[in-house]
């Protein structure tokens, strides 16, 4: 089912997630579920559990390479270089941002039957990553950024 996505000003956003123990639960499979399918009804390449106001550590991402559902994440290394992206969120509608971040990650994190996933990321995968695990500890990217982009510099 797709979800209302909960938008800056909301408190669901701002907490620090629990971890997700429910592994092959029909309630993780549904949470899932409504996350993808939330995701992909608003154009969103990412989407982290408390945007549709559940304080669990799951993230669905789709940078248009197939779904990835990561699940409970810790992150096992972050490269030195950093590179700057301008970067979206559908819970801070209608604005951009320049953010600086580690370029390379890898990542420890379950899969929705609890198997361990070790995923390796560069490019948008790793700024989607990382902006997705932010959610889950009450980071938004407008806390993080340079500055603001407007709409009418997008296509300069
Ligand atoms: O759809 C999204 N696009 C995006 C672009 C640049 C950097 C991060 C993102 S994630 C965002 C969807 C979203 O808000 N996920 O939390
Ligand atoms: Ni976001």
């Amino acid at each position: 089912m797709v979800k209302n996505i909960k938008t800056i000003g909301d408190n669901v956003l701002r907490g620090k997630c629990r971890k997700v123990n429910n592994f092959g639960s029909e309630r993780l499979n549904l949470l899932l579920r409504d996350m993808a399918e939330t995701m992909y009804e608003e154009n969103g390449i990412g989407l982290a559990a408390p945007q549709i106001g559940i304080r669990r550590r799951a993230i669905v991402i789709d940078i248009g390479e197939g779904l990835y559902e990561i699940i409970n994440p810790e992150i096992v290394s972050l490269s030195d270089e950093t590179i700057g992206m301008v970067e979206g969120c559908l819970s801070v509608p209608g604005r951009r941002g320049y953010v600086i971040r580690p370029e390379k990650l890898t990542l420890k994190a379950q899969d929705r039957l609890g198997e361990e996933l070790i995923i390796e990321a560069e490019g948008l995968f790793a700024r989607c990553i990382q902006h997705e695990m932010d959610h889950l500890d009450g980071v938004l990217y407008v806390d993080k950024m340079e500055y603001e982009v407007f709409e009418d510099e997008e296509d300069e």
